[in-house]
């Protein structure tokens, strides 16, 4: 296999990716048609008494400022995914698995609030994070909650008549679990304060972004794709995990180095891990290269200037160059973890959702 991206070079090639990128706007348009009606469906379905209007409202703004404006990556996906898996869906059904993708993105909205107050971030998506809005401030968290149980009130209304219901369900309360789970790890990484590496492995590393991470950004949206199809044998969902986790895996990397390396402008937040004593990929990769001297004392501070000191470390040691390695060994190693495991299931679903992401820049 070799990577596409940089080495494009055939006109076949070009249309291809001329071609994907066209019918990729299209169902992102499609996707995006369906948010409005979501949010004024939830002004009509939840509790809607008159005398509740004003907290009505105040939530229809939470929905407005922190569920749309992301790549919506995991959203599309559920929605490529089923068409992947079904021969000709009817339009009823399309739409259904662009819901589904929306309560995705739902359940991705109520993670960031809650993690950008624990990582003190600043910005998300190119604006300030919920938290820090005037006006807001710890409400945040009451509005996160909020944000989380309107997933159940969008899959009641839409799909409760549906045999697979029970599934969905479970399935999001399962993987909120599993992501709460990571988060713990990732903030209880450094017990003892900071410059306690102790922790910092790549087995630790793994481990956390597994959890916090891959579930519900990659085996969440395929696996309720898979249901929606009436795909329920748990070997094909165990093998669909085992790709979907490597997958994942790759994404946090990249979050991690583009946390780092990246124009805040292209990702929309401005970065914290170092800040934040964060068991990122890049100190993990650079605590197995550098000598005690360069160990010092400049991580995990609120303080530019040592901020910089670990970023110059981080290129002086090549984690730049390391990195690119990573990205294209983990291409190579998900093309061929999806020939040996996706069995009954279409490879172009998977390979899909890798190239989606393969090398992003925000
Ligand atoms: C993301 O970790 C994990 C969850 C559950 C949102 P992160 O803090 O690195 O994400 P980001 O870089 O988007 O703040
Ligand atoms: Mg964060
Ligand atoms: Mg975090
Ligand atoms: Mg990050």
């Amino acid at each position: 296999y070799h990577a596409p991206g940089r080495l494009l070079t055939t006109t076949g090639d070009q249309r291809h990716s001329i071609e994907r990128k066209t019918s990729s706007s299209r169902d992102q348009a499609y996707f995006d048609q369906i948010f409005p009606e979501l949010v004024n469906g939830l002004l009509t379905n939840g509790l809607h008494y008159a005398e509740l209007q004003e907290a009505n409202q105040w939530f229809k703004k939470v929905c407005e400022y922190n569920v749309p404006c992301g790549k919506k990556i995991r959203g599309l996906t559920v929605q490529h995914s089923y068409k992947c898996l079904v021969n000709k869906p009817n339009q009823d059904n399309l739409h259904l698995a662009g819901i589904l993708g929306w309560c995705v993105e739902w359940f991705q909205s109520f993670l960031l609030v809650a993690d950008d107050i624990m990582d003190n971030s600043i910005t998300r998506r190119g604006k300030s994070c919920w938290y820090r809005r005037e006006g807001v401030g710890l409400k945040a968290i009451n509005d996160l909650l909020y944000l989380e149980n309107t997933i159940y009130v969008i899959l009641k209304k839409y799909f409760s008549t549906k045999p697979y219901y029970v599934d969905l369900m479970e399935l999001f309360h399962e993987t909120a679990l599993q992501t709460i789970t990571g988060q713990c790890l990732d903030l209880n990484t450094t017990p003892s304060g900071r410059l306690d590496f102790t922790y910092f492995t790549l087995d630790r590393y793994h481990t956390i972004v597994k959890w916090k991470t891959a579930y519900y950004s990659f085996c969440l949206p395929v696996a309720l794709a898979m249901y929606m199809a009436e795909i329920t044998d748990t070997k094909t969902h165990g093998n669909a995990r085992e790709i979907l986790l490597r997958m994942g895996t790759y994404f946090q990397v990249q979050d991690d180095y583009l946390d780092c390396f990246s124009d805040p402008e292209l990702t929309g937040k401005i970065g914290t891990d170092i800040e934040d004593n964060k068991c990122s990929w890049l100190v993990v990769q650079a605590l197995a290269k550098c000598n005690d001297e360069q160990r010092k004392d400049n991580y995990g501070q609120n303080d530019s200037a040592k901020v910089s000191k670990v970023k110059d470390l981080y290129i002086e040691l090549g984690l730049p160059d390391l990195y690119q390695q990573y990205e294209d060994e983990s291409y190579k190693q998900l093309m061929e973890l999806i020939d040996k495991l996706s069995g009954s299931l279409p490879k172009e679903m998977f390979v899909a959702y890798m190239n989606r992401i393969f090398r992003r820049q925000r």
